[in-house]
């Protein structure tokens, strides 16, 4: 049986945080505060009211600020990608020997830039880049930010939503790299160590679909939180306060076109959408983007599973554990719904390699069970 309770991150944000939080009562975090001309709260003033309610310290206050810049610039170079000369591939291939659009470089520059001059960064990894990156020591902060700076890149030359996808973790004390006496091979293995944390130690994690509109999604262990980008103003704004994922929908979002791959039990799951599933009645509806930012969105405002499994030819499916399934995981879980692999909970994982992939259901709780009663 799984168990998919909201569960809070285990380890303690820093230990200034974790102490303030421990002697103060705790805080509603829900309600939109302030009002600025009729609009509801802007991101910036979201984050400062997290800041002085003690849910975060200034430095991943910083962080996540230079996180919503980075969303912007993308999804202002997404929406001129097409008259910029910014479709296409860049003639380059990533270390999983996947083509890279110029965009899918352009974002992760983007990404590394604005993490870098947070100062608050110590370790960076990225969809993009081989290895994760060790932010130089005078830059460097406490922060370990895994991201995939454009995921769903295919759909971008048809300008089909695509997205980013951020986890962020505190940096383990044992592995942080001196650049004073350790060489490259020391620091880059310090890096992996650092990164490879189970998702049950994400401090935040978020999204942002460029989509018909923009919006930014983010937990920081306290319910989910969406925000609209309002594009009069520049400013993300408050738009869904608590999300929560319905218990049960009738929707699917797999690519079917690897059936013929799949297990027996996750074939016979597949049929049984078809005639209601658990309760029978009316089949599911299939909805596929192929953009998991996109599908994610609508699943857990909807309802329904969205479920990259592994199959004949790639046991492990797609999509990778770091920078998409965790994060993804948080955020279903912190809104009420459930993130697996099929057997169990994501977050419980122990990553062993920076781009480690996993089969990947999540979605409605209800859901998600059901899947794993076929698995
Ligand atoms: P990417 O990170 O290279 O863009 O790949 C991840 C994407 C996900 O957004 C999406 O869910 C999946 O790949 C779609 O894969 P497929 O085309 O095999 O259905
Ligand atoms: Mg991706």
């Amino acid at each position: 049986m799984s168990a998919f309770a909201a569960k809070a991150p285990t380890r303690a944000l820093t230990k200034t945080v974790a102490s303030r939080r421990a002697a103060k009562s705790v805080k509603a975090t829900r309600g939109v505060v302030a009002k600025a001309g009729g609009l509801g709260t802007p991101f910036t003033t979201w984050i400062l009211q997290q800041e002085m309610e003690e849910n975060i310290d200034g430095e991943l206050a910083v962080v996540l600020s230079s996180i919503s810049l980075a969303c912007k610039q993308i999804a202002s170079l997404v929406q001129r990608a097409g008259i910029a000369g910014m479709t296409g591939l860049a003639g380059e291939t990533n270390v999983q020997g996947e083509d890279q659009k110029k965009l899918d470089v352009i974002s992760n520059d983007v990404f590394c830039d604005v993490l870098r001059q947070t100062g608050r960064t110590g370790v960076i990894a990225s969809e993009e880049e081989d290895v994760p990156v060790a932010v130089e020591e005078t830059f460097g902060g406490n922060y370990v930010v895994v991201f995939d700076p454009l995921d769903g890149s295919s759909n971008i030359d048809a300008a089909v939503s695509t997205g980013s996808i951020w986890g962020i973790y505190e940096s383990d004390s044992t592995c942080i790299p001196d650049f004073s006496s350790e060489d490259a091979a020391k620091i880059e293995e310090k890096c992996v160590m650092n990164v490879c944390q189970p998702g049950n130690n994400l401090l935040c994690a978020g999204y942002c679909m460029y989509s018909s509109s923009t919006i930014l999604v983010l937990t920081i262990g306290q319910g989910v939180y969406g925000f609209t980008l309002d594009p009069t103003v520049g400013e993300f704004i408050m738009s869904h306060e608590k999300i929560q994922v319905p218990k049960s929908g009738k929707i699917y979002s797999f690519n079917e076109g690897n059936y013929a791959m799949w297990t027996d039990g996750l074939k016979k799951y597949m049929d049984s959408l078809k005639t209601g599933g658990k309760d029978g009645g009316k089949p599911y509806s299939a909805r596929y983007i192929g953009s998991l930012v996109g599908d994610f969105h609508r699943t857990i405002l909807y309802g329904g599973i969205y479920g990259y499994p592994g199959d004949a030819k790639n046991p492990n499916g797609k999509l990778r554990l770091l920078y998409e399934c965790a994060p993804m995981s948080f955020i279903a879980e912190q809104a009420g719904g459930a993130g697996s692999d099929g057997k169990g909970r994501i977050l419980d994982i122990m990553p062993d390699k920076v781009h480690q992939r996993v089969p990947f259901f999540t979605g409605s709780v209800g859901e998600v069970e059901y899947l794993e009663s076929f698995m």
